[in-house]
């Protein structure tokens, strides 16, 4: 799979630790892999749990992993699909950029359909990811917004435009000091799948019969 290795518009902030890659994939392969995925995916709807009631997320998602490594997120337990032929490929290019010694085991998959899809504030810090994850998004499809903020201070904010095959990578304390989210847009967008490689910790055996 060929992919630039332009190395460039590196976000900075204190304990922000990003690097964002420019059109890692090429627009071909990116064209390729995003009509692939819109149709081969298992979309799900997702629901949200929070006070009481629950709600459909803003977004349809994947997740895709070895057996058994569920992942839990905003009171959903996701139960992973096996990988993709394709992603496995760019799974294994991500983490050949990435420093020595990450790997990815899974992949989160989100489809914004419109600008009215979204993902709010939130961090990668789930404990089944571990310390200071290394969390790798390619982007797909239409250009959307992409904030981080600190979690100690919301008003610094750091942003960027995730474009067609870019590749961003978040490391370090990324997700114990900040906050990310992508927010809806009002302007007319077309479709956009981001994919994010992670690494997680299988579960623990319950102590619990
Ligand atoms: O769509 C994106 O660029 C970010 C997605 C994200 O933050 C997530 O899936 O945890
Ligand atoms: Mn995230």
């Amino acid at each position: 799979m060929p992919s630039r290795q332009l190395f460039e518009d590196n976000l900075a902030g204190p304990g922000l630790s990003v690097d964002l890659r420019r059109a890692f994939l090429e627009a071909d392969t990116a064209d390729a892999l995003l009509a692939q995925l819109l149709a081969d995916v298992p979309w799900r709807q997702d629901e949200i749990f929070m006070f009481g009631t629950r709600s459909p997320v803003p977004r349809l998602s994947a997740w895709f992993g070895a057996p058994g490594l569920t992942y839990s997120y905003s009171g959903i337990d996701l139960e992973p699909d096996p990988l993709l032929p394709a992603l496995e490929d760019l799974r294994e290019l991500v983490a050949s950029v990435c420093a020595p010694g990450v790997s990815f085991n899974s992949v989160l998959a989100n489809w914004y359909r419109t600008g009215a899809d979204s993902v709010a504030w939130h961090a990668d810090d789930e404990p089944e990811l571990g310390r200071e994850p290394t969390i790798a998004s390619v982007s797909l499809g239409a250009a959307r917004r992409f904030q981080l903020r600190r979690k100690d201070d919301p008003t610094v904010k750091v942003e960027t435009t995730l474009h067609h095959g870019d590749l961003l990578i978040m490391s370090g304390p990324t997700q114990s000091l900040w906050h990310h989210q992508v927010p809806k847009t009002a302007t007319p967008v077309g479709e956009r799948v981001n994919l994010t490689f992670r690494w997680v910790h299988p579960a623990r055996p319950s102590l619990s019969s």
